[in-house]
């Protein structure tokens, strides 16, 4: 099994190295890295690591800015992810952190991290043991901030 981790340089954390370090903790299957510079070149990059790479999925790292053009750059840059998964029928776990989700630098670095890691386990159990994924099902899962939990308790 082979996972992609495409990241960008926009991102004002190294999502990528995040990424890496805890798949390594929960699986020994080998790992194609890319960097790109920003949101809108994930895309490709995805693409490339399933086709060329021949990586079993991919997660495609990134942050979107704070402003407006950067939302619009974010959905355009997601719209062309969701393209390469059906393109390719491989999925490409796309984890976003949106600048303006956190109030100071201290909280976005530290979402950067959380998030990466939590969608990496994602990513793990999708690949290696989907039925665990199910367990999951429907228990208001949440990556990076709390969870937000069932609706019924
Ligand atoms: O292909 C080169 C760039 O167009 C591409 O890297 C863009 O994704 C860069 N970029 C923007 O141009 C922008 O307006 C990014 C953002 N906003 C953004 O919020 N986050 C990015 N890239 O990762
Ligand atoms: O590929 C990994 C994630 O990007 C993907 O699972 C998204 O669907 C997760 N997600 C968001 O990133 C988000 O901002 C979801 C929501 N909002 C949402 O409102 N409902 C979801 N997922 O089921
Ligand atoms: O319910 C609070 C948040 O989950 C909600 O604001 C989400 O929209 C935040 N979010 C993103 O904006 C995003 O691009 C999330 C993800 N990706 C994600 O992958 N997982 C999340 N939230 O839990």
């Amino acid at each position: 099994m082979i996972i992609g981790v495409a990241d960008t340089t926009f991102a004002r954390a190294n999502m990528g190295a995040f990424a890496i370090d805890e798949l390594k903790r929960h699986t020994s299957a080998r790992i194609v890295r890319v960097t790109v510079p920003g949101v809108k070149d994930l895309p490709v990059a995805a693409k490339k690591l399933i086709e060329e790479e021949k990586c079993d999925i991919v997660m495609a790292l990134g942050m979107p800015g704070g402003k407006d053009q950067d939302k619009v750059c974010a959905h355009e840059a997601s719209q062309g992810i969701m393209m390469a998964q059906l393109m390719t029928n491989r999925h490409i776990i796309e984890v976003f952190v949106h600048e303006d989700e956190a109030k100071n630098d201290a909280e976005l670095a530290w979402l950067l991290e959380q998030r990466t890691r939590e969608h990496a386990v994602n990513v793990v159990l999708m690949l290696t043991r989907p039925q665990e994924m199910t367990k999951l099902s429907g228990t208001g899962q949440r990556q990076g901030f709390a969870d937000a939990g069932p609706a019924r308790k």
